[in-house]
């Protein structure tokens, strides 16, 4: 069994005093749509929100998602940093609303990609034809909101061209993906088409390990850790707010709070 979303603590109204330049300093960038309430605090640790020491790291790690990645999400036409390969972390840090011990693993033969929506060739993917599209490799900075960070190098086909090559419409609203551990999430258009925005298939050039993502996972250099669903099993083209798991739970959908 996976493990149940933590119940919240009662949050300590003092604690957004006690990291004020952090809270402003994250506002200021545009980071928080409406302000950081305590309630998107609370929710943004997901942990006991009377931990001083967590709240800051989690602030922190917001803060740390740097002038480079904001000027990439505010402009399509900039780029959030790469970095050397000889900073990528291996294996990579693994993360979800559940232990790792309770990943299911996929069998990639009987795997499909299911199309929906505002696409115009729906027909389903498999692993094999996905290989044959172009492919780019983004070795970029995963910032997750509980306050910890590594450098991933990531491989596949850039989401623009598999939408161009499916025929999305590329002027509806959002991208939405539905995953084989029931974890919902979608992005804005301009995210989908940024060139940094990749559908994964492989980490350090080897296929995707089971913890993170096998087959076919997102990964974006300008959006926070749990914008980027793993195991993806549907994408979808819409103008229907789609929201998604931790947006469900009072996250912010754009960036990420
Ligand atoms: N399908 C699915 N995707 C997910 C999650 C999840 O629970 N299920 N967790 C998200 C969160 S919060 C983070 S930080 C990243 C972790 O990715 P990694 O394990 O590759 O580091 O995956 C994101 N994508
Ligand atoms: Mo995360």
């Amino acid at each position: 069994m996976r493990s149940p979303f933590r119940p919240l603590k009662v949050p300590d109204p003092g604690i957004l005093d006690d990291h004020r330049a952090l809270v402003r300093r994250i506002e200021r960038r545009g980071l928080l749509r409406g302000g950081l309430s305590l309630g998107a605090l609370t929710m943004l640790t997901g942990c006991d929100v009377t931990d001083t020491s967590a709240v800051g790291r989690a602030l922190r790690a917001m803060s740390d998602f740097n002038d480079g990645v904001q000027a990439a999400l505010f402009d399509p036409r900039k780029l959030a940093p790469e970095y050397p390969g000889s900073q990528v972390l291996k294996p990579p840090r693994f993360n979800a609303y559940y232990d790792v011990e309770d990943v299911k693993p996929i069998d990639g033969d009987a795997w499909r990609l299911e199309l929906a929506g505002l696409i115009s060739d729906k027909r389903p993917w498999t692993r094999r034809r996905i290989a044959e599209l172009p492919e780019r490799e983004i070795i970029i900075r995963h910032v997750c909101v509980e306050g910890w960070d590594y450098i991933g190098q990531w491989s596949g086909v850039p989401l623009r061209a598999f939408l161009e090559r499916v025929g999305a419409d590329l002027t509806a609203k959002y991208v939405a993906f539905k995953t084989a551990d029931d974890y919902p999430s979608s992005i804005d258009m301009a995210t989908a088409l940024h060139p940094q925005t990749l559908l994964a298939t492989r980490y350090a050039r080897e296929e995707l390990p089971d913890p993170y993502g096998y087959p076919l996972r997102l990964r974006m250099a300008v959006k926070l850790g749990y914008k980027n669903p793993k195991w993806i099993t549907v994408i979808e083209v819409t103008n229907t707010y789609p929201g998604g798991y931790w947006e469900s739970r009072g996250f912010g959908w754009f960036a990420g709070l």
